[in-house]
């Protein structure tokens, strides 16, 4: 599997996901449609496939103009609020782009209908990826616009961080830096998290984008992947995980 990373907006990312061997492609969350249909043409792929992460404007935004570019388009996603949505979507729901396969996760808080897509290439090598929206961030993860501390102690906890290690996680924003600002702060002893920092520091002083991390990264600095870890627990004086999501989504709402 290939994955094209398409800048657009001010921070927001769209992905070109491309199985190499039938040039069957699909694209997470085409806000830009003019600049997917650009890199479809040059790279000659069949563009089959929108996936939607979900309905927030900066996401959805382009899927009707897409869909008039490219008739008959197959749009997936698990809110009805997603303009030109043909195939709504539920947890576990599977289906294929070329050979590759894509397995649906819902995970709810961000908005109530956010879905992360796991793709995986069949055969050796066990390429996997996420495309995780506004749910989970490198370093952070989306504020809880229509769920609670639960919903996304669930999607990070229960399903994200099930996910092996290796899994590559492309998320919707580069917010990267200012999060890992957050987790330094929440972490002060953290030695991945300084690390990070310099690392992101030198991509982003090269107009590079600091996407893809992997799942098993996220793990060591993300402070959201980390609510039941017991420096970040100590750190907002609470017993539990859910708990802990709830006290530092709240500080980082009125971080600066
Ligand atoms: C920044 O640039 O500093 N932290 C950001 C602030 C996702 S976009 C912008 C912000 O709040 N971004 C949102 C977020 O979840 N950030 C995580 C964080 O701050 O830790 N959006 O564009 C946002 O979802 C949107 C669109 C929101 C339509 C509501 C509607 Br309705
Ligand atoms: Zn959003």
């Amino acid at each position: 599997m290939d994955v094209k990373i398409l800048p657009a907006l001010q921070d927001n990312y769209m992905y070109l996901i491309i199985d190499k061997a039938t040039k069957e492609a699909a694209v997470v969350d085409p806000v830009e449609p003019q600049t997917v249909l650009h890199e479809v043409m040059t790279q000659g792929l069949n563009l089959t496939t929108v996936l939607t992460t979900h309905h927030h404007w900066d996401h959805a935004g382009g899927n009707e103009d897409l869909v008039r570019l490219i008739p008959g388009l197959n749009v997936y996603g698990g809110d009805k609020r997603i303009g030109a949505l043909n195939h709504m979507v539920q947890h576990d729901h599977r289906f294929n782009i070329g050979n590759l396969n894509v397995r649906c996760l819902y995970t709810p808080c961000h908005t109530s209908g956010h879905i992360c897509y796991f793709v995986t290439a069949p055969g050796e090598g066990n390429e996997a990826a996420v495309f995780t929206g506004d749910t989970l961030f490198l370093g952070g993860c989306g504020r809880f616009f229509e769920g609670t501390a639960e919903q996304m102690y669930q999607s990070l906890i229960d399903v994200l961080s099930c996910l092996p290690d290796h899994t590559k996680v492309f998320c919707g924003h580069e917010y990267t830096l200012q999060n890992l600002k957050f987790a330094a702060h929440v972490e002060p002893e953290n030695e991945v998290i300084a690390k990070k920092i310099s690392w992101s520091l030198e991509r982003r002083n090269l107009g590079l984008p600091t996407v893809p991390s992997t799942i098993g990264e996220e793990k060591l600095y993300n402070p959201f992947m980390r609510v039941t870890e017991p420096n970040v627990m100590k750190h907002v004086q609470k017993a539990d995980g859910v708990q802990t999501m709830k006290a530092i989504r709240l500080e980082k709402d009125h971080f600066k």
